[in-house]
């Protein structure tokens, strides 16, 4: 019996065998995964890879990693590339919600499954995906929009907007939700809605143009906590106190927000977890394995105001 088995295996996997080692444990064939990555746009990005990078390294996964820079060719390249090599899976996180039926057809003809992580895609089919692991962004714009309500008084509330990039499922969500709020409640007004394309950079620069075209501002929403930290910038240099004169409401929960709001200059933010590298490569598993997994894996989250920054701030893991 051993030696008819031995002929069918290869000699460390028959030495595995004979020690009562798992197979995977003697360097069976790892599993590859192919992720395009959005690029580094945020803290929350930069976490996100983090999270992915040693989750894979953790469950011996040989991950091959793109980053794409915030643009989609770069993704679709990275995701030719990946079927050209034939990967085992293939994961990512789409920059922008339209635009990539050709590409996953290609997969599927290739028979790569496709994992979709953070944010979805807009397509019709919705064979060309196995799985959308991630966060509930029209819940978290919801959560931000009944924060401002139960938490802004007046008659006349002027709220600016700062979007996340255009043609985002988080920018689409986020604005949708807080909206959703919003609505049939004629005291809170959006004056002025622009994107800063998720950066501190932009979001500090279109803050500037806000402030210039009028001061009078309530409220600042901003569709991340990068793009709010940019802007608290803006707002100091233009004399003013972000917090106080400003109330400031954002998304992510990074550390950096726990900063601003330990230090007065952010309100409140809304919690979208990036840490979903250890999911991630449990459902890469499932999937070779053959086993079913669910469409939709949401990601559980909360919200931090500003007075229970200190008290949160250590248990931040990102
Ligand atoms: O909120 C933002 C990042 O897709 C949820 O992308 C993610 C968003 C996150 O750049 O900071």
């Amino acid at each position: 019996m051993l030696n008819r088995r031995r002929a069918a295996l290869s000699g460390t996997a028959f030495l595995a065998l004979a020690a009562g080692m798992p197979l995977a444990a003697f360097g069976q064939k790892k599993i590859v995964l192919g992720f395009s990555q959005i690029g580094a746009e945020s803290e929350w990005r930069t976490a996100n890879t983090e999270s992915i990078k040693s989750a894979a390294k953790d469950a011996g996964i040989d991950l091959k990693f793109s980053d794409a820079q915030q643009k989609q060719e770069n993704q679709i390249k990275a995701i030719r590339s990946f079927i050209a090599q034939k990967v085992d899976v293939i994961g990512f996180s789409p920059v922008v919600e339209t635009g990539w039926e050709p590409v996953l057809r290609e997969a599927k003809a290739a028979k790569i499954p496709v994992i979709l992580t953070d944010r979805t895609v807009d397509v019709k089919d919705d064979s060309l995906w196995v799985t959308f692991m991630g966060s509930d962004f029209l819940e978290e714009g919801r959560k931000a929009g009944r924060w401002l309500v139960d938490n802004v008084k007046g008659n006349d509330v002027k709220i600016v907007e700062l979007q996340g990039t255009v043609g985002s499922g988080p920018a689409i969500d986020r604005k949708k939700g807080f909206e959703e709020i919003i609505k049939g409640k004629p005291q809170f007004k959006i004056v002025r809605s622009q994107t800063g394309d998720f950066t501190r950079a932009k979001g500090k620069e279109v803050m500037q143009a806000f402030l210039k075209a009028d001061p009078k501002i309530d409220v600042l929403y901003a569709h991340n906590d990068d793009m709010a930290i940019g802007a608290i910038q803006a707002i100091e240099e233009a004399g003013l106190k972000p917090g106080k004169d400003i109330t400031i409401i954002s998304v992510d929960g990074v550390k950096g927000a726990f900063e601003a709001m330990m230090a007065g200059k952010l309100n409140v933010t809304v919690e979208c977890s990036p840490l979903l590298g250890p999911q991630l490569m449990a459902t890469v598993k499932d999937v070779v394995a053959g086993k079913p997994v669910p469409k939709r894996i949401v990601t559980k989250e909360g919200i931090f105001p500003m007075e229970t920054a200190a008290k949160e701030f250590p248990n931040r893991k990102y």
